[in-house]
């Protein structure tokens, strides 16, 4: 953040102490300076030092990219590149991405700016660039052989356009895409409105992140990228739970969040405690008539979605894609299900000749999270996150809003647990358990038993008290 912020500093300082015409058109001319991070943190927001000023988003997990002024136009320098990533602590990809990390910077402008970006390509094959959902000349839309040529080893396109219409939009390459996404080349744009809009209010915290998934098989670092839909890493902005940042706010900030999808299948969002508008989607803003009130918004493939609320609840509210899967870590898919099956002499047996088999899920699949398990180098526990009173038995498209009265406005440090004002803890009842009885519509008594089971009856297996987690 720093080095961005002076790099900017840096910059406008470069103008104003060089007299020398001659000098500032030669440093124009040139390329914009790359700027690049190698950090997973989520930066702090870049306000505007140039141009319309606007409440600038906030990247879960990512940053946005700073941009200089050519007389009137805002420039920017993409680079696209292999990166390493961390998926999470204890875990690194080996990806494609821009400007050092995947998902690339976020692109942040204002209705009616003229963009020019350059796209430098340092893959070992071609890209493009598209942006995703944008109004703009035919041949600024990126599709490599439709629209341009592809963006060879080694070369930089321009692209330029004016941002038409506000909202939130992505990016990505249209040239062999299904390479490219896979090992996470994608982005983010938000483009602000100018001055007040009926449909766009005014937010105190706007946050955004990219949906993405990748099959990396555990022990490895590359994706698999001839994955179609059975992927085991399922990421906002390519980072799994418990790697992907809380988000933080202030008790009774107006909230946004902003939500495109890059995966391969569809994801309804869900957040606790509170209840959101979808103001904006694909087109732009809604139109108010059209808003209602939503826990969970389904963000199906290709489409962005900015959800607003009021964030009036204090607490750690779960927010997390509602798909059980995608809020698990790599792991097999092809296990059976082996609830009530007592297999723990089979498993002996088996130990002796494969000395690292593992029994799992004799009672559910809760004893994953708990269980230390060998694991191969590199790759996260399926589930992994915890909270306050234990494992959180998640892992994936997962994290928290947290919402304190006290967090200073524009502070996102993460605040801790949640102090939980006395009696408002669910807890174990201890008092006098009644025996359980029949409506006295249905007879008042159990049902008659009809003779005894049959050899191939199912049988009921209880846990026996107190054995819960016996390891
Ligand atoms: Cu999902």
């Amino acid at each position: 953040m720093t080095s961005r912020r002076n790099f900017l500093r840096g910059a406008a300082l470069a103008g104003s102490t060089l007299a020398a015409a001659a000098v500032s058109r030669a440093t124009l001319a040139a390329l914009p300076e790359v700027v690049s991070t190698d950090k997973a943190a989520t930066q702090p927001p870049l306000v505007p030092n140039s141009g319309q000023p606007y409440n600038p988003v906030v990247t879960l997990n990512g940053w946005t990219l700073p941009w200089r002024m050519n007389a009137g136009v805002k420039e920017f320098h993409l680079v696209a590149e292999p990166v390493v990533r961390e998926i999470a602590p204890g875990m690194k990809a080996h990806l494609w991405g821009y400007n050092g990390q995947s998902p690339g910077p976020t692109i942040e402008v204002v209705e009616g700016d003229r963009v020019r970006l350059f796209v430098t390509n340092r893959l070992p094959e071609h890209t493009s660039i598209h942006w995703h959902g944008q109004r703009l000349p035919n041949g600024m839309d990126g599709v490599a052989g439709l629209n341009q040529p592809a963006i060879g080893v080694g070369k930089t396109f321009v692209y330029e356009f004016v941002a038409r219409r506000p909202g939130t939009f992505m990016y990505h390459p249209h040239a062999d895409e299904m390479t490219q996404m896979a090992m996470g080349m994608m982005g983010f744009w938000v483009t602000h409105p100018k001055g007040k809009h009926p449909l766009i209010d005014p937010v105190d915290r706007d946050f955004c992140f990219l949906l993405n998934a990748y099959d990396i098989d555990p022990g490895s670092y590359t994706p698999k990228i001839m994955t179609m839909l059975e992927f085991n890493l399922w990421t906002w902005n390519s980072r799994a739970f418990p790697g992907i940042d809380p988000l933080v706010v202030r008790k009774n900030d107006k909230v946004r969040l902003r939500i495109g999808n890059l995966t391969m299948t569809n994801h309804p969002i869900h957040l606790h405690g509170h209840e959101f508008l979808v103001t904006g989607t694909d087109g732009g803003p809604t139109p108010k008539s059209a808003r209602q009130y939503e826990v969970t918004a389904d963000i199906a493939v290709g489409q962005m979605r900015q959800l607003d609320f009021l964030a009036d609840e204090e607490g750690d509210w779960a927010f997390h894609c509602h798909k059980s899967h995608h809020t698990m870590n790599a792991m097999g898919h092809n296990v059976p299900t082996l609830i009530g099956v007592e297999h723990r002499g089979v498993a002996r047996q088996i130990t002796r000749l494969i000395p690292d088999y593992m029994v799992m899920g004799e009672r559910g699949m809760a004893d994953m999270a708990e269980m230390e398990m060998p694991l191969p180098d590199n790759t996260l526990p399926m589930m992994t996150g915890t909270g306050p009173f234990g494992s959180v038995e998640m892992g994936g498209m997962f994290s928290m809003l947290k919402v304190r009265r006290d967090q200073k406005p524009g502070d996102y440090k993460d605040p801790g647990w949640y102090e939980h004002p006395p009696g408002t803890i669910a807890h174990e009842w201890t008092g006098p358990i009644a025996e359980p009885a029949r409506f006295k519509s249905e007879g008042g008594q159990s049902m008659p038993a009809q003779g005894k089971p049959g050899a191939a009856e199912v049988r009921v297996r209880k846990p026996k008290a107190g054995g819960g987690h016996g390891h």
